[in-house]
């Protein structure tokens, strides 16, 4: 199901009650949290209770919300009861927008099902399920990182668990709209190309398409699989750019349902080493960002969390943001398209990942799967970048292989990538040479010249050799640098403020000598936390590559990104 914000739902966001279970008792027999026990007599022996424990809100990550949880991983159970009138001509759905890491859910003692993946929806039908009256709702969530996670073991963040983005209690029709596919044809912007299919027992039904701005009214009607294909032509509207971000009200009506939606309208392809929004060359000017409040220490969960990291987005002149490293709310990335920010998406598929392993394919493909089924009618999302910093052997190449035709069989109107790191220096040449660059419709690389990589002895700049005739994005590059560091008159010190500047402005120099380079995306935004980073002055388990501080001071480095972006790269 799609679009929740657009259909019956009751929010069951707020303070849930939580047992703190370290040592994973709740799901024995004997514990058996799960069950909701309360005793009945007084030699029944129950040693556990929802109620007059501790309270989280959700949602919300539980690390930041009690100091004994701050680097706590593993489980923490929630419970939260709520009052629902059944109808007999409703279904009803508990959504979760995201749970971080694996969940399990039970309803009124039952178990209804479980999910592993961090960032991305799923919901369950509780119709046969719910009680007239009081249900009870609990949630088992954990958050450890294991060998075989998406991502696996280690990663350069903090690992927020929880339940991390919004519940609801979501009702529809018995039969229902399901999910709708309506954006333009990848070869012809003149045309609508896309789906809509229902689900429940009336699958052929009427169906009709209306953008009422634009007088457009296209009737169909649905198979007996219950999915109709729209295809029709679609002119004289004014596309989404991110100078004007224009966005359409579209309704979607079956006979038993309907929804409307705010949809934009906008192509992108690739052309040579150019990438074209609507037809036009443009260069992505972006700006690297975690899902993490740094002030408050927690991961980002409100309206108001998304919109200071991207108006900072918007104020260092970026058309573009690179969410990562995992898929962000579904908030943000409609705030992005509200505001004029291109969007590149990403799956977890971090570094470390074990490619050998034979469940891996099928938890990547999922991920993918609930990413582009969320977002695919988000104009805003330019970009499905499935891998970052992966290194090429037999198990990875196939597997990214096999997830790129995945992503394009299912969404072919944006580009999929993956960010490198593998390139080959000699002297001052750089070689990209990952070999599924050729495979992918935009090189992504990240390179960190002048930090992890000192730049070539000599003046001159480095010169980027590609064999592959694709545009190229720097998906990352940068330093680090301690907000307030500017003691060293020489600029030499790494650590300060002006190396970071310097390594911005020699990045920014060789940036004019690569003619197939069509977009820049500095790591990072903000100074993010990641207990890995232990340098005992500087970091103190941050990582300083912020152009901001963690308090939301702009670095010298800002001020050289913001300068080239908003006069240099028009
Ligand atoms: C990278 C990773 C990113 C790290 C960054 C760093 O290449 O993609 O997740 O945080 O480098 O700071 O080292």
């Amino acid at each position: 199901m799609i679009h929740i914000e657009g259909r019956q739902s009751s929010s069951l966001n707020g303070l849930w009650n939580v047992i703190i279970d370290p040592f994973d008792a709740g799901s024995g027999d004997w514990a058996a949290y799960y069950k909701d026990r309360k005793p009945l007599k007084n030699t029944d022996f129950v040693e556990s209770a929802f109620e007059g424990g501790p309270q989280l809100y959700v949602p919300g990550d539980f690390n930041s919300q009690l100091p004994e949880l701050n680097y706590y991983e593993s489980s923490i159970w929630y419970k939260r009861s709520f009052n629902v009138q059944k109808t007999e001509d409703r279904r009803f759905f508990l959504h979760f927008a995201a749970i971080n890491y694996k969940a399990e859910v039970y309803l009124n003692g039952s178990k209804i099902g479980e999910h592993e993946g961090g960032f991305t929806p799923f919901q369950f039908e509780v119709t046969d399920l719910l009680k007239g009256g009081e249900n009870s709702l609990i949630v088992k969530v954990n958050n450890q990182r294991m060998k075989d996670g998406i991502p696996g073991l280690g990663f350069d963040w903090f690992n927020y668990g929880g339940i991390t983005r919004d519940v609801d209690l979501v009702q529809t029709p018995k039969t229902y709209i399901k999910d709708y596919f309506i954006q333009l044809a990848q070869h012809n912007e003149n045309t609508i190309d896309g789906y809509v299919s229902l689900d429940g027992p009336s699958k052929e039904q009427d169906i009709e398409i209306n953008i009422p701005e634009l007088h457009v009214r296209f009737k169909t009607r649905t198979d007996k699989e219950g999915k109709a294909i729209l295809k029709f032509p679609f002119r004289k509207k004014t596309l989404w750019t991110p100078e004007n971000p224009k966005l359409y009200e579209v309704r979607v009506s079956a006979e038993t349902d309907h929804i409307k939606e705010q949809i934009g309208f906008r192509t992108i392809k690739v052309d040579g080493t150019n990438i074209l929004l609507n037809g036009k060359a443009i260069f992505l000017k972006g700006i690297n960002i975690h899902e993490e409040v740094p002030q408050r220490r927690s991961r980002a969960y409100s309206e108001s969390d998304y919109q200071m990291l991207l108006e900072w987005a918007k104020d260092l002149g970026c058309n573009y943001v690179r969410l990562v490293h995992y898929p962000h709310h579904e908030k943000m990335v409609k705030m992005a398209e509200k505001m004029g920010l291109m969007v590149w998406e990403e799956l977890p598929i971090y570094q470390g990942i074990d490619f050998t392993n034979a469940d891996m394919k099928e938890k990547m493909n999922l991920m993918l799967k609930e990413m582009i089924a969320r977002d695919k009618n988000r104009a805003a999302t330019i970009i499905w970048s499935l891998s970052n910093e992966t290194y090429s052997s037999p198990p990875r190449d196939s597997s990214l292989t096999a997830l790129y035709y995945l992503a394009k069989s299912l969404d072919n109107t944006r580009l999929v990538t993956s960010a490198f790191n593998n390139m080959r220096f000699e002297g001052n040449k750089a070689y990209i040479e990952d070999k599924l660059n050729s495979l992918m419709d935009v090189m992504a690389i990240n390179q960190y010249l002048g930090w992890y990589k000192p730049w070539p002895e000599t003046d001159k700049e480095v010169e980027w050799i590609s064999k592959f005739n694709k545009p190229l994005i720097f998906s990352e590059f940068g330093g680090e640098a301690v907000f307030g560091n500017n003691i060293d008159p020489n600029r030499a010190s790494s650590w300060s403020e002006d190396y970071l500047a310097d390594i911005y402005m020699r990045q920014f120099k060789m940036f004019k000598n690569i003619p197939f380079l069509s977009g820049a995306t500095p790591w990072l935004l903000v100074d993010f936390r990641s207990p890995g980073r232990a340098h005992p002055i500087y970091q103190k388990g941050w990582n300083r590559k912020g152009l901001l501080s963690d308090r939301g001071e702009k670095k010298k480095a800002w001020y050289i990104v913001a300068d080239q972006f908003i006069n240099n790269f028009n």
